[in-house]
């Protein structure tokens, strides 16, 4: 997860362990439930253990309906749905208990802002669970929560806090007063840490009890008039059970928006990791057109223009089963704009197509050519983060004729993607008449130009030239 500090531990616990890894997760990072006890058997049927494929346990979770269970996203960040499971009304992780159910996920999703705060995420589940959901808090019910209020927190973590041996098999289960939000924010601050109005604290100011790693996920709850309201999901904390440092929950009652749109598809789905390990790039990602949209577009200005657009199509295939859904559009680059937007926020049906406009206006500098970048969020399972990426070349950047510079070559990287052409035959302006070079230098003249041979315009020779290049600029799907 990406929080500094007291996440740091938690981030590089929960990183460099891999999906597969799923039930070696919790070896690694050893507690659970801090100053409690067993639950009692049958009393948390919505209570759910996030496992890998392998029954291996890593995560807290609860059934909120049917067919939902929340949890945190640092728990399901580094997962695809295909690699985990869920055991609904699990107690005692070393047999199979009475009424248990383990059941599939079809599809994570993950806070699109998830970072250092909304550590929140959904997992849809392939079938619907017979089991009774735990109610959420809304903000109503929390405005009634005093501080002090007698809340409680289950899960399957480590008991003993630094001790990787400790980790519960049966339920474990511990009271925790609500912490006061500002004190709070002030003894986490000392640690540069922020606590916002999305989380919510919990803990006795002495320490003492507390939740600790393994039961991330897991829910903090409150009994109400027999009932029970989750409103917290085990989120972080100052190591486990220390004075002055709560247990750090994510508030669900700051979610409840968010929960109903991505029950409705209207969040995009998590992809899980990124091929070659999570940093956002890779070399074997599809190049090809992705729903309609090209993963390049190439805008030509041609000499005295001043602006190119071009019409994209994003089409939602006749054979999907749902409608698609693009949650967000955002372009970077200078001198690039979206207009006529008839795809963001809005339904195409199956079969149905909708449109934008991307344009280029040079920005009165003498730019020879811009790149930018058209990412689109969708709730498509395969394709929820489509990118388009931008080229732009300036007429004014090439030669009257039919020259284009060699430095515009090298300003676009295509000599170092060897594909040198006639740029390294050009001289270097050394004026040697026999070929070499005065200054013994290998440079080539920057202002030398390629002579395009017949019909190969300027443009379509650039056009074919930015067709490897952009294949080798990591578009991502
Ligand atoms: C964890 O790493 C974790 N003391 C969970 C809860 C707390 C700390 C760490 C709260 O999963």
């Amino acid at each position: 997860m990406k929080k500094t500090l007291l996440f740091g531990a938690l981030a590089l616990a929960q990183a460099s362990i891999p999906a597969q890894a799923a039930d070696t997760w919790l070896n690694a990072r050893e507690h659970r439930i801090i100053g409690g006890g067993a639950a009692p058997t049958a009393t948390y049927p919505w209570m759910v253990s996030v496992k890998g494929k392998d029954g291996g346990h890593f995560c807290g979770a609860s059934l909120i309906d049917t067919q939902w269970v929340l949890t945190a996203a640092h728990c399901v960040e580094e997962e695809s749905a295909a690699g985990i499971q869920v055991t609904i009304a699990e107690y005692d992780q070393s047999k199979a208990d009475d009424g248990e159910q383990t059941l599939d996920v079809s599809a994570i999703y993950l806070h699109q802002q998830y970072g250092d705060d909304h550590d929140i995420a959904l997992l849809k589940l392939s079938t619907v669970s017979d089991k009774t959901p735990v109610a959420l808090a809304d903000s109503t019910f929390m405005a009634n929560l005093a501080s002090g209020a007698e809340l409680t927190t289950i899960g399957w973590g480590l008991t003993k806090d630094g001790d990787n041996s400790s980790a519960a098999t049966v339920l474990q289960q511990v009271n925790v007063p609500l912490y006061d939000q500002a004190q709070c924010k002030t003894n986490y601050g000392t640690l540069n840490i922020a606590i916002t109005d999305n989380m919510v604290c919990a803990g006795l100011e002495a320490g003492g009890k507390d939740s600790c790693q393994g039961d991330s996920g897991g829910p903090l709850f409150v009994r109400s008039g027999g009932s029970m309201v989750q409103l917290g999901i085990t989120s972080f904390g100052e190591a486990c059970a220390k004075a002055k440092f709560p247990g750090v929950y994510t508030r669900v009652a700051a979610y409840s928006d968010w929960i109903i749109k991505a029950k409705n598809g209207e969040v995009p789905a998590h992809q899980g990791p990124k091929p070659g390990g999570g940093n956002g790039s890779c070399d074997d990602c599809n190049e090809e057109a992705v729903l309609g949209l090209p993963p390049y577009l190439d805008l030509y200005l041609a000499a005295g223009e001043t602006q190119a657009t071009d019409t994209l199509t994003l089409t939602n295939p006749a054979t999907a089963s749902a409608n698609l859904m693009v949650s967000e559009m955002t372009l970077v680059g200078d001198g690039f704009t979206l207009s006529d937007n008839g795809c963001e926020n809005q339904a195409v049906e199956p079969g149905k197509d909708c449109r934008f406009k991307v344009t280029y206006k040079n920005p009165a500098s003498n730019a020879t050519y811009a790149e930018g970048e058209l990412t689109l969020a969708t709730n498509h399972s395969q394709h929820s983060r489509i990118v388009v990426e931008l080229f732009a070349l300036n007429g004014d950047a090439f030669d009257e004729g039919d020259g284009v510079t060699c430095a515009i070559f090298d300003d676009l990287n295509i000599r170092q993607q060897g594909l040198t052409l006639d740029c390294e035959d050009q001289p270097d302006g050394d004026n040697n008449s026999d070929g070499s070079d005065a200054d013994g230098s290998d440079e080539k003249d920057p202002d030398a130009t390629i002579t395009v041979a017949g019909a190969l315009n300027p443009w379509m020779l650039l056009g074919l030239m930015l067709l490897p290049l952009a294949g080798r600029r990591n578009a991502q799907y």
